[in-house]
């Protein structure tokens, strides 16, 4: 049977379920402290600096770079980590993690994106902005949604920090609470945005914590002004259409070898047409562990 360091975990009780997710919808965000333990966060970072210093995973793709500065060639986000190591399929699906996706999407839920960030001083996305586009807008002269609507959340980061982020200088995510019922994007000024009279928050974490972030609350990255290295790990989940979101730039194939005795669940979290890439893409990349195929 495949061992990781990821553990199984438990689920959380209702009533603690139901108390995220109302502070998640008012806020657009949500910080749940002591999720993973220090043995899973020290394998999830090692691994994540094996993968981007190997050269054939740069080669096939996995390695963005993003920066704001001239040091061009530096690595940032480790993308697709799914076809990577098993540890990133068994973190998708560890408690009390899956058991909140789907209370907030349903058994259907599905990942539709799996990340690790790794910014030093040099990196960050320290704009403020929404991610993808702006799904409820609104004109100029209509403050926000009305508060009686439930608004649908297509699909939300789950934000695990593998570093201690505990005061401004290591770079916090920062949120504008409640904006992401704006119906707006965020003002383009030099100054922090606000809604409704609310500063940004940021969120201070310990590695292993976790936070939900909707992608439609106004958000950055506050710049790493600290000499540690930050690592932040972003699962994606969403219903299960938001796939297609995802997999529309997948070009690889998932390596069999990772997905040996995967339990249904995971299977189904991962989604099955995983499995037939080349079936919506002639030029799948084949791992080079897997040459044989599925
Ligand atoms: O680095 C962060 O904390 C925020 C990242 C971010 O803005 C994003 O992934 O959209």
């Amino acid at each position: 049977m495949y061992q990781t360091p990821i553990k199984k975990g438990e689920p959380f009780n209702d009533k603690y379920v139901q108390e995220i997710i109302s502070d998640f919808k008012r806020d657009g965000f949500v910080l749940i402290p002591g999720v993973l333990d220090q043995d899973e966060v020290t394998a999830l970072r090692e691994r994540t600096d094996s993968l981007i210093a190997d050269k054939e995973v740069v080669k096939a793709g996995y390695v963005q770079i993003v920066t704001r500065t001239e040091r061009l060639d530096e690595p940032y986000i480790l993308r697709h980590t799914n076809e990577l190591d098993r540890m990133f399929c068994d973190l998708l699906i560890r408690e009390p993690i899956i058991g909140l996706m789907e209370a907030i999407f349903g058994p259907d839920v599905q990942q539709c994106g799996m990340n690790v960030l790794r910014n030093d001083k040099s990196k960050a996305i320290d704009e403020w902005h929404i991610d993808d586009d702006l799904f409820f807008p609104l004109p100029d002269d209509i403050p926000r949604h009305d508060a009686r609507i439930d608004m649908p959340i297509f699909w939300l980061t789950v934000q695990i920090p593998l570093t201690d982020i505990e005061s401004i200088e290591y770079g916090p995510t920062e949120f504008v609470p409640g904006s992401h019922n704006s119906g707006k994007h965020p003002p383009n000024t030099d100054d922090s945005p606000q809604f409704e009279g609310r500063n940004p928050v940021s969120i201070f974490c310990k590695a292993g914590d976790i936070y939900l972030h909707n992608p439609q609350c106004w958000h950055r990255g506050a710049p790493n002004q600290s000499d540690h290295v930050r690592y932040l790990l972003q699962n994606q989940y969403g219903a299960r259409w938001t796939f297609r979101r995802y997999n529309a730039y997948v070009k690889q194939k998932m390596p069999s070898h990772i997905l040996e005795g995967a339990s249904n669940r995971m299977l189904e979290v991962l989604d099955r047409m995983q499995f037939f890439p080349e079936q919506r893409y002639p030029s799948g990349y084949i791992h080079p562990d897997d040459k044989v195929g599925m």
